[in-house]
C-alpha cells in the first residue's frame, strides 16, 4: 500500500465542476481508497497568461497500483474529461498529476516523482500543506518551508463544496 498524492488542476469548461467530479472519480479507482482532499483554490494560470485562471486542489490517496498503474489511470480520468493536449502550459479541461508516492524517487522517460514543479508552486504546496503539513517532498524539504518564499496572496481558497457547480 502506497500514499500517494495527486494534483488537480483545470480552466476549462466548469472548472470546479471539472475538479469536484474528478475528486470523486479518484476515490473510485480500483485498489485506492480516498484519504484527504483540499479544497479548491483559484489563482492565475502559471504560463501563458491569455487563458482563463485555474481551480486546483490536491488529493491524497492510498492505493495498491505501481505507479505506471496509477499514471495510466490517471491519464484514463483524464481523457474521460476530454484533455486535449494543446500549448505547454495551456489550458485545459482536466490535468492530474502524481505528485508524491510514498517517499519514492523515480526518474524515466515517462514519469517523474517527485513531479519536478511540484516544491515551487503556490497552487500544488498551498493545498499539500492544508492537508498534510507534515509532509517532506524528497530531496525538497518540508512543504512548510518551502511554501515560505511563495506568497498565500497568489492564490485563493474556494469556500466549500456547494461552489463546484458555479464556477
Ligand atoms: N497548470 C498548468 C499551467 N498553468 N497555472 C495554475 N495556476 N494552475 C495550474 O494547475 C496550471 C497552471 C499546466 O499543468
Ligand atoms: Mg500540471
Ligand atoms: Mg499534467
Amino acid at each position: 500500500m502506497a500514499r500517494v498524492y495527486i494534483g488537480l488542476g483545470s480552466n476549462l469548461h466548469q472548472p470546479c465542476w471539472q475538479v469536484g467530479q474528478a475528486l470523486s472519480e479518484l476515490g473510485a479507482l480500483p485498489q485506492t481508497r480516498q484519504v484527504a482532499r483540499s479544497k479548491l483554490y483559484r489563482s492565475a494560470p502559471m504560463g501563458p497568461p491569455d487563458q482563463p485562471d485555474y481551480i486546483n486542489a490536491v488529493a491524497a490517496l492510498d492505493t495498491e497500483l505501481n505507479p505506471y498503474d496509477l499514471l495510466t489511470n490517471l491519464q484514463r480520468v483524464e481523457q474521460y474529461h476530454h484533455r486535449i493536449r494543446n500549448r505547454r502550459w495551456g489550458e485545459r479541461t482536466l490535468d492530474l498529476d502524481l505528485l508524491l508516492y510514498d517517499d519514492l524517487e523515480l526518474s524515466t522517460e515517462e514519469l517523474i516523482i517527485p513531479h519536478p514543479g511540484a516544491h515551487e508552486r503556490a497552487f500544488v504546496l498551498y493545498p499539500l500543506a492544508e492537508i498534510t503539513p507534515s509532509m517532506i517532498i524528497p530531496g525538497r524539504g518540508r512543504v512548510t518551508d518551502l511554501i515560505l518564499c511563495l506568497p498565500y496572496s497568489s492564490i485563493q481558497p474556494l469556500k466549500d463544496d456547494d461552489i463546484y457547480y458555479k464556477c
